[in-house]
């Protein structure tokens, strides 16, 4: 018989609060798949005529996924912060909740008007709601996973010791597909914008030479490259048939540190791919590592099969 999530999170972890919490987030995730599916009859693709805090246009639904989110999450005592890439500053929920949970609740957005897959990326962290630390590595993340918003609804998630799949059904519920996925250490397919190739340093161009060489080179295979622009679409895909995804600090985005966030894109994605036997790296620095200086930062992410990744971190290691 097939698990419901909430019966998979009755054993899954030996805190009730926090299956509460990963559930509230379930929720809201199942409400956003709802909205996407009737946004184009519902005229709610479009731009939302704001910007967020990182200078990025809003779309419709970047703020309607973001409102679901505090909606839902408000209502669970439990959780007391919410930090989300739509909201300039840390939201205060409620005063006792014990938790913070970070998102970015539409990931890809400019995906939405060609209807790409996009996703709902999420990281869950203790925090004392008396004073609230919102700065801390990926390391301390209690829960993470994303939602993604393809032909099936699919939710992934993980403690930290292993990493479930689940899929909505036709009540609308999620229920569990996969128990224990992992992302195959080997692989032959790359994930980066190649656009952005006279900006690499010198680690990415040389990882990306020797996979372009193929069987003719020193990788000694042939590559495909696959790059979705919705980083939740391109991680499902190297999560369920192994690859690397790439967005390196290059010397445009050096100056921001990046261009991923740190708190709700690079640190969930990590924590997800670590516990599914990936790797996941900025280049000199496992990403979980990293210490937070602002709720917003930016990082570069490198993450995937354990052999992929390990020889970006060797060109890394040679600079
Ligand atoms: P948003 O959170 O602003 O949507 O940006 C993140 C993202 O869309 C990722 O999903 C994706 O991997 C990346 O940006 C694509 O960046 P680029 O457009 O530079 O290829």
């Amino acid at each position: 018989m097939t698990q419901t999530l909430k019966q998979w999170l009755a054993t899954a972890t030996s805190s009730p609060e926090l299956a509460w919490v990963v559930d509230t987030v379930a929720g809201a995730c199942a409400e956003i798949a709802a909205v996407l599916r009737l946004a184009p009859l519902a005229g709610q693709t479009g731009l939302a005529g704001a910007t967020n805090v990182q200078g990025e246009a809003q779309k419709q639904l970047d703020v309607i996924s973001n409102d679901i989110f505090v909606r839902h999450l408000r209502a669970n005592a439990a959780v007391s912060i919410l930090v989300s890439e739509e909201l300039d500053e840390a939201l205060h929920l409620n005063d006792e909740g014990g938790f913070m949970v970070a998102c970015d609740p539409l990931d890809g957005s400019s995906n939405l008007d060609v209807n790409v897959t996009v996703g709902t990326i999420f990281s869950i962290l203790a925090v004392d709601p008396k004073a609230p630390d919102l700065l801390q590595p990926g390391t301390r993340q209690l829960a993470a996973g994303y939602a993604a918003y393809g032909p099936a609804t699919s939710l992934v998630l993980s403690f930290g010791d292993k990493v479930a799949t689940f899929a909505i059904d036709a009540s609308g519920q999620f229920a569990l597909v996969e128990d224990g996925v992992s992302v195959p250490s080997a692989s032959a397919e790359y994930a980066i914008n190649t656009a952005r190739a006279r900006f690499w340093d010198q680690a990415t161009s040389a990882y990306v030479a020797e996979n372009v060489a193929g069987e003719t080179g020193v990788a000694g295979k042939r590559y495909n490259m696959r790059w979705i622009g919705s980083m939740v679409a391109d991680i499902h895909r190297i999560l369920m048939r192994g690859g690397i995804f790439l967005y390196p600090l290059d010397s445009e985005t050096a100056s921001k540190g990046g261009r991923l966030r740190l708190l709700y894109e690079a640190n969930p994605m990590a924590f997800l791919i670590e516990a599914a036997g990936g790797r996941a790296t900025t280049g000199p620095q496992r990403i979980l590592e990293v210490q937070p200086t602002s709720i917003h930062q930016r990082v570069p992410v490198i993450l995937g099969s354990a052999e992929e990744v390990a020889r970006v971190q060797a060109h890394y290691q040679r600079l």
